[in-house]
């Protein structure tokens, strides 16, 4: 029989004092919601630093790091090539609001990369991203209403704050206070991986739909992978509809694939929105797609969109340095795969052992453990999840110096900085926590 450790609390005392402070002058103590562990139980930790697969804290912690900044740090954090990069450039200034030759070789490997991707443009965020991109789509078509799918999350943006997923999901507040009636009218939802729901929706908003935006592979209730024939299926529909099929690869751009997840399904979106990952985990997004579409783009055409960060040298630089690194060395896309495979097969012989009810959905390097005995492949089944039970596990994980996401409707994302010894060290960790759950 397994003898395990009980699990000390770790001291946070000075995570701690800051969040007092931070309460008094930030909303809720934090700069996004998510980050409070409202869900979880206890208080955030303060992160100092962080290198390769660790996390340090404000106390002294060291935390094997399993969230990457929501997905970029796809190299582990402090890569020596973005590093190098970014520090190359901040000697020529930090921002001109005025193009650069960078902007121009960014947006050719993207292109390079991301073969549906025909013109692209810069922009600071995945929020900026999928905004711009809703009101470009909205502007080529003439029509206003957009589908999106239950807990898929595409930011802050109005028209997204519908039956959304993250920390929206993890604090109960699908429907944001605030988003008027008439923008959340014109946001319909369908269960994800239900072409029928779809199906129904278009029927009824014949001739009205100008977008179909969604998560290829959905991080934000959890990782939920599309099944057989739905990101096919929706292509179909939108190819009969005339409507512009977005695929938010905020987190699964240059992650699950060189090209992503559309390449990984064999599936083209006529537009794509990237995030974070483009910079390397600088703030930074983009959105892109078909040159007829994004032609309508001020100045070439007369949807306007701009903006004076867009394009900042640093976050290029960054970028710049780690997507040409991506493309250049495709066994990094194994070696998640395995590292993925190997924390998978870890876990689920964790929890069977300890006889737990437990869905694990993975897809490469993101992956989510679903305290549930039913299969999760849409919010509502995400939903049955005993999230008490979440909460108890990551307390019990963070305690032993693991880093997961604060939330059961949240994805881990694996890093090439995560060695055998590490996956060891979860895998200790986990069957621990799951024998003192
Ligand atoms: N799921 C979010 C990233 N797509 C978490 C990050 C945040 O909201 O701060």
């Amino acid at each position: 029989m397994d003898v395990h450790t009980p699990v000390q609390t770790l001291n946070h005392t000075a995570s701690l004092a800051l969040f007092e402070a931070a309460k008094h002058k930030i909303p809720g103590g934090v700069n996004s919601p998510v980050r409070a562990f409202k869900s979880v139980g206890g208080n955030p930790v303060f992160v100092k630093s962080a290198k390769g697969a660790y996390l340090f804290d404000e106390d002294g912690n060291q935390y094997i790091e399993l969230i990457n900044s929501w997905g970029p740090m796809i190299l582990g954090h402090a890569h020596p090539l973005i590093e190098e990069a970014v520090a190359k450039a901040i000697v020529d200034g930090l921002s001109f609001g005025a193009p650069t030759r960078r902007e121009v070789e960014m947006a050719d490997l993207i292109c390079q990369m991301v073969p549906s991707i025909e013109m692209v443009r810069m922009v600071n965020s995945g929020t900026e991203a999928t905004m711009s991109a809703i009101r470009v789509a909205r502007g080529y078509t003439g029509r206003d209403k957009i589908i999106k799918f239950e807990g898929c999350y595409h930011g802050h943006g109005d028209s997204f704050l519908i039956a959304a997923g993250s920390g929206v999901a993890t604090l109960g507040i699908p429907d944001s206070p605030g988003v008027t009636k008439g923008v959340a009218n014109d946001t319909l939802t369908a269960p994800f991986n239900d072409l029928e729901a779809v199906r129904t929706l278009v029927a009824a908003n014949k001739g009205q739909i100008a977008a179909l935006i969604l998560e290829p592979v959905v991080g934000n209730m959890g990782c939920v992978p599309p099944a057989d024939g739905f990101l096919v299926g929706l292509r179909n529909i939108c190819d009969e509809e005339g409507i512009v099929l977005i695929f938010d690869e905020v987190m699964t751009g240059f992650r699950l694939a060189k090209g992503g997840a559309q390449e990984l399904y064999g599936i083209k979106p006529d537009m794509t929105t990237l995030g974070k990952i483009i910079g390397g985990g600088m703030p930074v997004g983009c959105y892109g797609g078909k040159r007829e579409i994004m032609e309508c783009v001020a100045p070439a055409g007369k949807i306007y969109q701009a903006g004076t960060l867009s394009g900042n040298p640093i976050a290029m630089a960054a970028g710049k340095a780690m997507l040409t690194h991506l493309n250049d060395n495709p066994e990094v896309y194994t070696q998640l795969e395995t590292t993925g495979a190997t924390l998978e097969a870890g876990l689920v012989q964790g929890l069977c052992d300890a006889g737990l009810p437990y869905v694990i959905n993975r897809v490469g390097s993101m992956i989510t453990l679903f305290f549930t005995d039913q299969s999760v492949s849409n919010f509502s089944d995400a939903k049955t999840s005993d999230t008490e039970k979440f909460g108890r596990y990551f307390r019990l994980m963070l305690n032993q110096g693991i880093y997961l996401a604060p939330s059961q409707y949240e994805a881990m994302f694996l890093s090439t900085a995560l060695t055998p010894e590490h996956i060891n060290t979860i895998v200790a960790a986990h069957k621990n926590a799951l024998a003192q759950l």
